[in-house]
């Protein structure tokens, strides 16, 4: 599918989704927000591609949702585009394959909240993470008062969202807002690095561990526990595990063919 504001890249089993619209600092706007669901509802369902990378053209990531398109929605109209944005990104979250960011510059308002709903954030050191909606009268609503908190605890998530104030790539290292810190011009191979080591191991089970992880962390332990167990056991129902297993037995690299 041709897309207005994506350029879509494949380098082997990874695929490699750039948001470009830098006119607007690639600000979500309606479309753009419907190309992304579309984009990663595409990779969802293609065999070849076994993770993901998204990132941004130019100096931004995604400077936010985009403030014009904003400006003149009543009260049904915002909240239909918050549902909007925040059922998008939840299916990024949840998608059957995983999903680095690579941040390679402004990550503000829903820009910040995309990037949380990637399962790994990488950063460019000249990256800056923000949630600096109360200063436009709003509050995030990209579901960013749920992620920010849980990935960088309730105290800085308050800070952050009530400051508006934006942080520094080491700030967001320091405080767990992402997982590593590059160079600029080693981000993408950084992430595609990353990305490729992922792509090669197994991907039934990458795909049962991400769901594990994401739907286990909002759950009890015991629940938790009992979801690890089942998917666990699917695992044994698979062809990779029996490569996998064989392959560590007979010294030799495993293939897994993701069935
Ligand atoms: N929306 C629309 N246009 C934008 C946005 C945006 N979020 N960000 C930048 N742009 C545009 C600018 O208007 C400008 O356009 P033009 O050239 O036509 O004037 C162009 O991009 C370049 O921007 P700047 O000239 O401002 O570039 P600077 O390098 O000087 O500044 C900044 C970069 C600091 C990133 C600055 O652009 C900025 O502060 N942008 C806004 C950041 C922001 O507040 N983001 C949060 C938006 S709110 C949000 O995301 C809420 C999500 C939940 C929505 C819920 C639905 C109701």
């Amino acid at each position: 599918m041709a897309y207005q504001y994506l350029l879509i890249e494949r380098r082997g089993a990874v695929q490699i989704i750039t948001i470009h619209r830098p006119e607007a600092l690639n600000a979500l706007n309606g479309e753009l927000l419907s190309e992304l669901d579309a984009a990663f509802t595409e990779a969802a369902c293609e065999a070849e591609t076994r993770a993901i990378v998204l990132t941004g053209e130019g100096k931004s990531f995604v400077a936010g949702a985009d403030i014009a398109e904003m400006a003149g929605m009543d009260a049904a109209a915002g909240k239909a585009f918050g549902e909007m944005g925040s059922e998008v990104f939840r299916r990024i979250e949840l998608l059957n394959k995983p999903v680095i960011a690579a941040v390679n510059g402004f990550a503000l308002g829903g820009g910040c909240e995309l990037a949380m709903a990637c399962d790994i954030r990488i950063a460019s050191s000249k990256a800056k993470f923000g949630q600096p909606e109360v200063g436009l009268g709003i509050t995030p609503g990209f579901s960013g008062t749920q992620r920010l908190s849980r990935l960088v605890g309730l105290g800085k998530a308050k800070e952050m969202i009530f400051t508006g104030d934006p942080v520094t790539a080491a700030d967001a290292l320091a405080c767990g807002l992402v997982n590593a810190v590059c160079e600029p011009e080693a981000l993408l191979e950084t992430a595609v690095a990353m990305a490729e080591k992922i792509a090669a191991k197994a991907p039934v089970a990458v795909r049962y561990a991400k769901e594990a992880l994401q739907k286990g962390y909002d759950v009890d332990m015991d629940s938790g526990i009992a979801l690890e167990a089942n998917l666990f056991g699917l695992c044994f129902a698979t062809e990779d595990q029996k490569e996998g297993m064989r392959a560590f037995l007979d010294k030799r690299t495993a293939t897994f063919n993701g069935r």
